[in-house]
């Protein structure tokens, strides 16, 4: 999109004034410095965190070339510290307990609540004392599957504090996916809640779980514990389940008569959250870890369609957590500061939880949905609680687009001064309605671009410093250092496109893919030897603006969420009469990207819309809701090479309609391409 190029927003002047960091000088002899001298730039910033033993020797230690031998970073290693001992024992410490870390916004308007910093601490201690007095040790994986709650953020944490490993699945997901994360991380103990209400519909949280731990088991991992927060007792619930309850006693089969809710109940692994920490301690020491010990795992997509437990560890994430949020955020004390990401996600992690907290921030937790119990439900609350800085994924914005100016209008957003957008390209249009419609034309808009595996931003605009232009990513962040290589490895200077690769480490990437070194290897490094490789393409302009393009492999971006081919394909062949499938993303106006799958039958086998439905639910039942297919299509065949390899770039030519199908004299049979195309489906 060549004419945005030209298209410059200046930082707002009352951002800039008392900005960290303030003008593009700065930040360019800051980003200079932190690529030439790596350990004194995070040698200084680790000054400000409390290590219980200081980092002896080297502050970095790498190998980031595949053919001189295995790739390694270190960070820290020989520091000793504790991050939850960071987010909270060191605010508490400095007098800052009765400060709100969190306001806590439900599903429900009227369901609210809020928490100091001493309050979590206390909580936190309860939870690690219990986990530690169930044989939960240093280095032991902990489940957690929950909906945005504080206690979610107290589990966390409160793994954290003993040593142990976080493996957080997203509360979307199916019984399949939690149980394959479970079993690839060797969780043996659960943190859940019974159900949660999104919008007027109801995850039987605690029934998801039930079933994920019984796959567990019969594929060999007996999980000794799962702890349940109950939830559903004390919030409201739309006047729908009322009205629900009424007119169908059928639909009753999860309350009782006087709406409560009902869990089966397995009392030889099951403890509710609330009895066992109304009787722990609120006094837990902290196990102090090496900087290199492993914080948490983290499943992404891979395009092998196996996820990949992305392995982060405590010191170098803690460092980068905190400062990419101090800078793309501009954070200063007194900001209250809201990221509508679920936790479950990498967005979460560094930036509902551990970012803010690091740097004693007060933030919003959402439980909610941008669009109930009506479509202002956002503003309504940077208008409540006077939200300053705002993080939101650009599928969130097309979504809220759609429904015009008034609802935003309603509301004083006045408070705000930092836009900040993750997730997927930002489409210039949206990027320009949230400047001037949410922001008012007075706040920055930052496009921020990272990944599960770098753990914080690693290209985006800082809010008092970098004229920005809408859908550019603009600049890297400090200790990135940005290059691009085109097919043959030789690197793109000045204008053009590329391969998206960084030349050296940063404090927040991730150590590896847990238990499977090899797969982090080839997927990140082995491409080009010596840079790490993102898998996105990307754009310099003729200013040097980054404009990211997005994946460049097998790779699918589902509002933000990302999924790979493969995963959805298999999910679709477990469908019985299907005997062959391929899937591509296609371009949609609110989620971004969505599914286009071609699927062929077995012998016999009827396209009807029984099918379909079950192939939809085959995918929804194997990955989650928000992966369900918009398109399915019948294909009597499938373009493939005479090595039998599906050309989806064919593929995406025909969901979209066009016919510019390019070279396909390679393909083993031509004509099913134009078969294909005749037949695609004209709508969802
Ligand atoms: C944080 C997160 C990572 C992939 C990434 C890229 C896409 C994320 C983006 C963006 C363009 C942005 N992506 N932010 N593309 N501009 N600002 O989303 O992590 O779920 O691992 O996804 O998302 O394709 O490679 P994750």
């Amino acid at each position: 999109m060549a004419s945005c190029d030209d298209q410059v927003f200046n930082p707002p002047e009352n951002v800039s004034k008392k900005a960290h960091c303030s003008s593009m000088e700065q930040y360019k002899e800051m980003h200079a410095r932190s690529i030439k001298y790596p350990e004194a730039f995070w040698g200084d910033i680790a000054k400000e965190f409390y290590f219980d033993q200081p980092v002896p020797g080297k502050f970095l230690d790498y190998n980031f070339d595949v053919s001189k031998g295995p790739v390694y970073v270190k960070w820290l290693e020989g520091g000793r510290t504790n991050i939850c001992y960071n987010c909270l024992d060191k605010h508490v410490l400095a007098g800052k307990g009765d400060q709100i870390a969190f306001y806590w916004e439900g599903n429900d308007p009227a369901d609210t609540d809020s928490v100091t910093f001493s309050e979590l601490l206390s909580d936190v201690c309860r939870v690690g004392n219990y986990l530690q007095s169930h044989g939960v040790n240093k280095g032991d994986t902990v489940a957690i599957y929950m909906p945005m709650i504080k206690e979610l953020v107290v589990a966390m944490l409160a793994v954290a504090r003993i040593g142990a490993v976080h493996n957080i699945v997203f509360g979307g997901y199916s019984s399949d996916s939690l149980a394959e994360r479970m079993l690839d991380s060797s969780a043996s103990v659960l943190i859940c809640a019974d159900g949660v209400w999104r919008a007027n519909k109801l995850v039987h949280l605690k029934e998801i779980a039930d079933e994920a731990l019984s796959l567990c088991r019969q594929r060999g991992l007996d999980v000794r514990l799962s702890l349940v927060v109950q939830h559903m007792a004390r919030v409201t619930h739309p006047p729908s389940l009322h009205d629900a309850i009424n007119g169908h006693p059928a639909k009753k089969t999860h309350f009782d008569d006087k709406l409560n809710y009902k869990v089966s109940w397995n009392s030889s692994v099951d403890v509710w959250w609330e009895e066992a920490v109304s009787s722990a301690s609120d006094q837990c020491p902290v196990v102090w870890v090496d900087a290199e010990d492993p914080l948490f795992i983290l499943y992404t997509s891979g395009s092998t369609g196996k996820p990949k437990g992305v392995l982060h560890t405590v010191g170098g994430y803690m460092l980068y957590s905190a400062t990419t949020f101090k800078y793309s955020f501009d954070y200063h004390p007194g900001d209250v500061y809201f990221c509508t990401a679920d936790i479950g996600w990498i967005t979460g992690h560094s930036y509902v939880t551990y970012g803010p907290l690091l740097n004693g921030a007060t933030s919003v937790l959402f439980e909610g949905v941008p669009t109930y119990p009506h479509t202002g439900r956002f503003w309504e609350i940077i208008q409540k609680y006077k939200v300053s800085k705002f993080y939101t994924a650009p599928t969130a914005i097309r979504t809220l687009m759609k429904f015009g100016d008034d609802p935003v209008k309603k509301y004083d957003l006045s408070s705000l001064t930092v836009l900040g957008t993750v997730g997927e390209p930002i489409n210039p249009e949206a990027w320009l309605w949230y400047h001037r419609v949410v922001g008012g034309g007075n706040a920055a808009v930052v496009d921020t671009f990272w990944q599960t595996e770098t753990g914080g931003h690693v290209i985006t605009p800082l809010p008092g410093a970098t004229p920005t232009k809408p859908g550019s990513a603009c600049f890297p962040f400090f200790g990135i250092s940005v290059c691009l290589l085109d097919e043959s490895g030789e690197e793109v200077l000045g204008e053009g496109e590329g391969y998206l690769v960084f030349r050296q480490p940063w404090p927040g990437m991730m150590r590896t893919i847990y238990k499977n070194h090899q797969r982090f290897q080839t997927t990140y490094f082995q491409k080009f030897p010596g840079y790490y490789c993102t898998g996105d393409g990307a754009r310099r302009d003729k200013d040097g603006y980054i404009w990211v393009t997005g994946r460049i492999d097998d790779m699918l971006n589902v509002s933000g969420h990302l999924l790979s081919t493969a995963q959805v394909e298999s999910a679709l062949l477990e469908v019985e009469q299907v005997a062959e499938a391929a899937v591509v993303a296609r371009p949609h106006p609110v989620k971004g990207e969505c599914l286009h799958c071609f699927v062929t039958l077995k012998e016999g086998g009827k396209f009807t819309d029984a099918l379909v439905t079950d192939m939809k639910n085959k995918v929804r039942g194997k990955i989650g809701p928000f992966a369900q297919p918009d398109y399915l299509q019948l294909a009597p065949g499938l373009p493939k090479t005479r090595s039998g390899k599906i050309m989806r770039r064919v593929l995406r030519k025909i969901a979209v309609g066009d016919r510019d199908f390019g070279d396909i004299s390679t393909l083993a049979d031509p004509s099913v391409v134009e078969i294909l195309f005749q037949h695609r489906p004209a709508n969802a």
